[in-house]
């Protein structure tokens, strides 16, 4: 087989390698939680690459089963998932993953860019247990803005769970919207229906098509309440939105549900993704009747800026070999490092991956100031335009970025065991769930046309940023062209007003 051998690229520390993040933290955070912060993101990234990143590994290949019966021929409905993905989960609580986003000892104004940093780091070696994470989060933030955990004492012992540093009793969330008939309209196509059987209590049946990170302990989930007359409300006005615990907290059974089937995917194979057979769920109503969508965009928000995170941290991981890669590889007498074509190459995804981390840092700021109950108007507006824009740009530019970086490896970069593959068929999902790209692009068109002087908060959030901008020649060309961009989104935002006057949909049919 010769002598030869290709030295493999590595995994370094990817906060200290990474050749914005540091930067970035230092300019939005305070001196000496920066230094808090950075020291935690450092010995984080050490931890990833001595331990977490095997884990991550191992979960790929050790993908999730279902056993439907035990021996004796009775239903179990048995989930086996690797014993790396449980790890990671643990390690995920402890290291605070979600629990530092809502920690009551810090600010509120810096600890999301604290969480997105982390996240960022953590995202490509997790083995999808950015998932559970991004759901989790999403309930807990659902939880603390509709003030459920004020008004029932089973949802404040939920969010205590869902924000646990305890590895052994943190509790994960699902998030079940989806439906044979529809995963984008889920107004139209939720067939999941709910009988009241007094307390606030509910039972729930129906089908849920594709449930991910099935092994959570609760979940969050739609269904049309049958009213005292048996009749229901069609369309998204007839949704509401229930809590549940997955297992019976007496029992620890299935909670009236069958995990009929494991979905067979592309990617995200670490991650069970299951579809469910509700028959007879017990759940508290946890929305007014008829507000369920309105209720779980508190949750959409959120796990649209984790799969944002997600989508640029893949891009970074996918970068850092590559660059180390061709510090290793000699071709045509010189390493590649030294070839300019193949920096350009490098060169290209560089930029695109750092406005992506630079993109949800400050959906990080914003998110931050809107939780600190400081947030002015405009910027509240903008977090809510933002976050669509950046979980459909973020999910749309990661595979064309990932598939250059895979070319980047050459023939090595299509081989399963150089563990370089599952980068981008994990990423071929970012722009899928959440909300795919056209639906996303409609809900920006929601925004404007439900909300006042949308246009206005954008254009004064641009300025400001202009404002503060130092000038130099390559800079001020720059902000001409952001200008521009501004003229002729103005233009066009008069024409979404002027169409928008019933429902984006119709603005898109325009
Ligand atoms: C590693 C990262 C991992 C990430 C986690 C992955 C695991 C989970 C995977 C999943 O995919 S979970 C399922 C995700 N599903 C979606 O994202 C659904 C996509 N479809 C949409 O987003 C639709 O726009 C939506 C179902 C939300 C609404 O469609 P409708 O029926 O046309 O809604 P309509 O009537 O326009 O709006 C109803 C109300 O909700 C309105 O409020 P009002 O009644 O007060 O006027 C809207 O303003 C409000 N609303 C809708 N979207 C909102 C929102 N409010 C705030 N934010 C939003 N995003
Ligand atoms: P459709 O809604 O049928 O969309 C098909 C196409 O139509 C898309 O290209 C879409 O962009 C386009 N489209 C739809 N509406 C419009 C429009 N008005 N104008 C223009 N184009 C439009 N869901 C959950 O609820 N919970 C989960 O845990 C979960 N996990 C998932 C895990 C994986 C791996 C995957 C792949 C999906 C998961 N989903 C989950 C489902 C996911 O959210 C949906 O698949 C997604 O929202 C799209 O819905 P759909 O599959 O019904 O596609």
């Amino acid at each position: 087989i010769g002598e030869f051998s290709q030295v493999s690229p590595s995994l370094t520390n990817p906060y200290t390698t990474d050749p914005l993040l540091d930067r970035a933290i230092l300019s939005l955070l305070p001196k000496q939680y920066y230094h808090d912060v950075s020291g935690d993101l450092k010995r984080f990234g050490d931890r990833i690459v001595k331990e977490i990143d095997q884990l991550g590994r191992q979960a790929e290949l050790e993908p999730p089963k279902l056993e439907h019966q035990d021996a004796w021929g009775n239903r179990v409905d048995k989930l086996i998932v690797s014993p790396a993905w449980y790890k990671l989960k643990e390690i995920a609580a402890e290291e605070g993953l979600i629990s530092i986003g809502y920690d009551s000892k810090v600010d509120p104004k810096y600890r999301r860019i604290h969480q997105i940093s982390k996240l960022y780091l953590f995202g490509p070696s997790s083995g999808l247990v950015s998932c559970p994470l991004a759901m989790t989060d999403g309930a807990a933030k659902t939880i603390k803005e509709l003030k459920l955990d004020e008004k029932y004492d089973e949802l404040k012992n939920a969010y205590d769970r869902l924000v646990s540093r305890n590895g052994k009793e943190a509790w994960t969330s699902g998030q079940w919207m989806t439906e044979k008939r529809g995963g984008s309209d889920v107004g139209s196509g939720c067939d999941t229906y709910a009988t009241d059987i007094g307390n606030g209590k509910y039972l729930l049946n129906g089908y849920k098509w594709f449930s991910s990170a099935v092994d959570a302990d609760i979940c969050l989930t739609l269904a049309r309440v049958i009213n005292k007359d048996g009749n229901i409300i069609s369309g998204s006005k007839g949704l509401s939105l229930f809590y549940l615990p997955i297992k019976n907290p007496k029992t620890m059974k299935l909670n009236g549900i069958q995990m009929v089937t494991l979905k067979d995917k592309l990617g995200t194979r670490q991650l069970p993704t299951a579809e469910l057979l509700l028959d007879g769920v017990e759940a508290i109503k946890i929305s007014d009747e008829g507000r369920g969508i309105p209720s779980v965009a508190n949750m959409l928000n959120i796990t649209r800026i984790h799969n944002a995170i997600a989508s640029v941290s893949y891009m970074r991981r996918i970068i850092s070999l590559a660059r180390d890669y061709s510090t290793k590889r000699n071709v045509f007498g010189r390493k590649l490092s030294e070839w300019p074509l193949h920096l350009a190459t490098l060169s290209k995804l560089e930029v695109e991956c750092r406005a992506g981390l630079l993109f949800i840092l400050e959906a990080g700021r914003l998110l931050g100031i809107q939780e600190s109950g400081e947030a002015t108007s405009t910027e509240i507006l903008n977090l809510r335009l933002m976050t669509p824009v950046l979980k459909l740009y973020t999910g749309k530019k990661t595979i064309p970025l990932i598939s250059e970086g895979l070319e980047c490896f050459g023939g090595q970069g299509y081989i399963e065991n150089t563990g370089l593959p599952s980068i981008l068929r994990d990423a071929q999902v970012t722009p899928i769930w959440e909300g795919t790209t056209n639906v996303l692009s409609l809900d920006v068109l929601r925004v404007f046309s439900s909300k006042e002087n949308v246009f206005g908060a954008f254009e004064t959030h641009i300025n400001n940023i202009l404002k503060n901008q130092k000038s130099d020649k390559l800079l001020d060309k720059c902000t001409e062209k952001v200008r521009n961009a501004l003229e002729f989104l103005k233009l066009l935002f008069v024409k979404i007003s002027e169409d928008s006057k019933t429902s984006p949909l119709q603005v898109d049919r325009g």
